[in-house]
């Protein structure tokens, strides 16, 4: 094919699939209704591809369409069924939908497979486990359902894989796997199982097939030979298949570098290369693409994880550039487009000057459509789409807000002492044993939450009747301040040391602030899938920002729900905000500067609500970081730069304050190890983190780098419904005070309670509390 894509949105511009998964587990619908909706959004997906320019008939369309995950599917197809598992596998070895639904969302006895960050995205996948004896079964049945399905439509598609190399870097070791294993000593054991689902697909009409392979662009613990050995290996053997379909093999998010040679060489039919994240082919690569029996060079030009219109004439002319060095080009986008919204035409509430400078997964299979064009037929046969997007992309250039004198100034004659506080020793002593208010000192391994409490469903249709203009102002202001009450009251009973407002005004917590600051925007449609059926409106960042825009008036935001909460009690209230990595991480990000340089911009805004904050006498503040880790770069590298620039922004952010004001800061979904030394470097006066799953393990690493600030290590996981015992928690403080000295340890949750229920809250928060005056008692005994 010419033009196409390496994915697609699969929720459904309506959400369609979630709401047919989400009825499906409710047990509101049959597995026969989940699969007609399912198979209908395919349909409806093909028949639009088709409208916007894609062919029907040369395998351009990929068939990408997992219920909950494209990882699980490979796994359920390859029938690596975990052990833990294994009874529900049939006697032929397969899952079937509702088996691979247990891996996915557990059961009353068992865990699902652990969620990651795909890359260095907000899109989350289900990590296969694999020990020495995990069974592999070829499972073809959905993936040929699907092919047949868009062939009796008329559609000739294109199956997507996760390829064998990433398939098994993306596994972790199962429970039963002795020290020692890793998952790509199975690659031999994988790839006849490979050659099986190839045979099977070709069988059933598939010319070609897709299989990816983005772990690739991404350093690994696995040393580079033996990476490229597993490629030598695994690629020659499948394309060694005979009667396969022709392969095409995609590395998005980054450059395979030196893994580019051996898979070009393989035998494969194409590959595809991240043009956007990734750096163009050198001469000697670009070489590879040329001449007899050399694959197709896919190019990824159009960027498949932002929603900026691309610089069609500027990426023409990198194609042209490609193809005159002797490549068979095709044109692609950078990486599926599952992580883009579906259409920009939905959304009819975005200013039309931003509308039209975007592009969301439609818009941008339009953009590869005129560039398959444009090479093939030469730039006069596009000219006026090209003229159309140079248009674009300058009104952009000089709109207002786009670049705001005032925020400029200001970011640019910052000094370094901006950014620094007092040594922490001195502000340790400036906190010690004050008294954040009336209340008095707090006492030593204080409690306290990380934020949000459960969203009732009442909060929920409050702000939805809110948002529909149903419940006017006053009113929901009302609401939320009762709700508010509620929630401090609730904290008092239970004790609590340090407590939270509970955000019921905020929906998401990056989503919030991009509401109350100038330079984003918010979409109604946008959802993109986070994991299974759970979504996310990503903001869009599209100018300078400050509070200081129309409407705003440089208004602290925050400050009149959390003071509203410090107005009722007389313990401390914790000041909550999310931080300016986060913040970028969780949106669309301008791509006109330096993300360090909006990242600034950021960190500036916030530092104007921290000092609004604190004079209006909110004692302790926290700053959220959760995504620190996600956008580590997938290259060692790159790795130090953007740790210094990030941690920068948080500094930026949180140095404004007194000595005695003292700053908290929160990190999850994280595998802290890599960003040990940058947790260091934010100079947090208090960080919790995630810690009840690895039973404090987190800890030996800070410990290992010399952390000696104030650490909440969670002792409740709240990824689960589970309540822990008040034991449960006190001995998980007793091996936190192994690492950490009693006055620096705080006792917390592992993250915010917004998804948990108010029964199981109640309970675990008791158990917290009472567990942790327990261990108050023991570390205050003389030794
Ligand atoms: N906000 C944003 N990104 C995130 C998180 C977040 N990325 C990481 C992590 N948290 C992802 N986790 C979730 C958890 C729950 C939901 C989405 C991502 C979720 N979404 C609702 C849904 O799909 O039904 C919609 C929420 C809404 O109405 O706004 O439950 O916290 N940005
Ligand atoms: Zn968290």
């Amino acid at each position: 094919p010419a033009a196409t894509i390496t994915g697609y949105p699969r929720i459904g511009r309506r959400r369609e699939l979630k709401q047919a998964l989400e009825a499906y587990w409710a047990g509101r619908s049959t597995r026969e209704e989940l699969e007609a909706a399912a198979g209908e959004l395919q349909l409806a997906t093909y028949r639009r591809l088709v409208e916007l320019g894609l062919g029907a008939q040369d395998a351009s369309l990929p068939a990408a369409f997992p219920l909950y995950d494209q990882v699980l599917d490979t796994t359920v197809a390859l029938g690596a069924v975990p052990s833990r598992f294994a009874d529900l596998a049939g006697a032929d070895g397969r899952l079937d939908l509702d088996g691979s639904f247990v891996l996915a969302r557990g059961d009353a006895g068992r865990a699902p497979l652990e969620l990651t960050k795909w890359f260095d995205t907000n899109y989350h996948y289900l990590v296969p486990e694999i020990g020495p004896g995990t069974p592999f079964t070829a499972s073809a049945g959905r993936l040929v359902a699907d092919v047949r399905r868009a062939a009796e439509n008329g559609f000739t598609v294109r199956p997507v894989l996760v390829g064998p190399v990433s398939f098994l870097l993306l596994a972790k070791a199962d429970d039963d796997a002795p020290a020692g294993f890793d998952p790509l000593q199975r690659l031999a054991d994988l790839l006849p199982v490979y050659a099986q689902l190839l045979g099977e697909l070709a069988a059933a009409g598939a010319p070609w097939v897709q299989l990816e392979e983005p772990a690739l662009v991404a350093d690994q613990d696995v040393p580079a030979a033996r990476l490229a050995a597993a490629v030598q290996e695994a690629y020659p053997a499948l394309t060694a298949v005979p009667g396969r379909p022709r392969l095409l093999v995609t590395t998005s998010y980054g450059s395979p570098g030196a893994l580019l040679r051996p898979l070009a060489r393989s035998g494969v039919e194409a590959v595809h290369l991240d043009l956007v994240k990734g750096a163009a082919p050198a001469p000697a690569e670009l070489a590879l693409f040329a001449g007899e029996g050399a694959p197709v060079l896919v190019a990824g030009a159009v960027d498949g994880r932002n929603v900026w219109r691309a610089d069609l004439a500027g990426r023409l002319g990198e194609l042209e550039d490609l193809a005159r060095a002797g490549a068979r080009v095709a044109v692609a986008s950078s990486t599926s487009l599952f992580h883009v919204p579906h259409d920009v035409a939905e959304e009819t509430r975005l200013h039309p000057l931003l509308r039209s400078w975007l592009a969301f997964a439609d818009q941008k299979v339009g953009e590869i459509v005129t560039l398959a064009r444009g090479l093939a037929a030469g730039r006069g046969a596009v000219a006026d789409r090209l003229a159309e997007a140079a248009a674009a992309r300058r009104s952009r250039e000089d709109a207002p807000g786009v670049r705001d004198a005032a925020v400029r100034e200001r970011a640019a004659s910052l000094t370094s002492a901006e950014i620094g506080r007092a040594p922490a020793a001195v502000r340790r002593a400036a906190q010690e044993g004050r008294s954040f208010t009336a209340s008095g000192p707090l006492p030593p391994l204080p409690t306290t939450t990380i934020g949000s409490f459960p969203q009732t469903a009442e909060v929920r249709a409050a702000r939805a009747r809110h948002r529909a203009g149903a419940l006017p102002d006053a009113e929901y202001e009302g609401f939320l301040r009762e709700e508010i009450e509620r929630v401090v009251r609730l904290q008092e009973e239970l004790g609590l040391d340090v407590l939270v407002h509970g955000e019921p005004e905020r929906n998401d917590m990056v989503q919030y602030f991009a509401e109350h600051l100038d330079g984003f925007a918010t979409t109604v449609h946008g959802w993109v899938q986070s994991y299974g059926s759970r979504c996310t409106r990503p903001s869009i960042l599209w100018g300078d920002v400050s509070r200081e825009g129309p409407g705003l008036r440089g208004e602290a935001f925050t400050v009149p729900w959390i003071g509203h909460a410090q107005s009722l009690t007389d313990r401390p209230v914790k000041g909550m905000l999310t931080g300016p990595v986060t913040i970028l991480a969780w949106s669309f990000v301008r791509d006109d500067q330096p993300l360090e340089q909006t990242a600034r911009q950021v960190a500036l805004a916030l530092r104007d609500e921290v000092a609004d904050l604190e004079a209006a006498g909110i004692g302790i503040i926290q700053v959220d970081e959760p995504a620190l880790r996600e956008l580590l770069p997938l290259r060692r590298a790159d790795q130090q730069a953007y740790l210094g620039w990030s941690v920068d922004a948080f500094r930026l952010a949180t140095s404004g304050v007194r000595d005695e004001t003292q700053i908290h800061t929160h990190l999850c979904y994280s595998e802290f190890g890599e960003v040990v030394g940058a947790i260091d470097g934010l100079d947090a006066d208090v960080t919790s983190i995630e810690a009840a799953r690895s039973r404090m393990e987190v800890l030996t690493d800070l410990e290992a780098a010399g952390f000696s600030r104030g650490i909440g290590p969670g002792v409740w996981d709240i990824h689960s419904p589970r309540v822990p015992g008040q034991e449960e928690i006190e001995q998980l403080l007793e091996r936190a005070l192994e690492h950490v000295p009693a006055r620096t340890l705080w006792v917390n949750p592992d993250c915010g309670l917004k998804t948990r229920g108010y029964e199981e809250t109640k309970a675990s928060l008791e158990h917290l509390v009472a567990a942790a005056r327990t261990a108050r008692e023991r570390v205050a005994q003389p030794a």
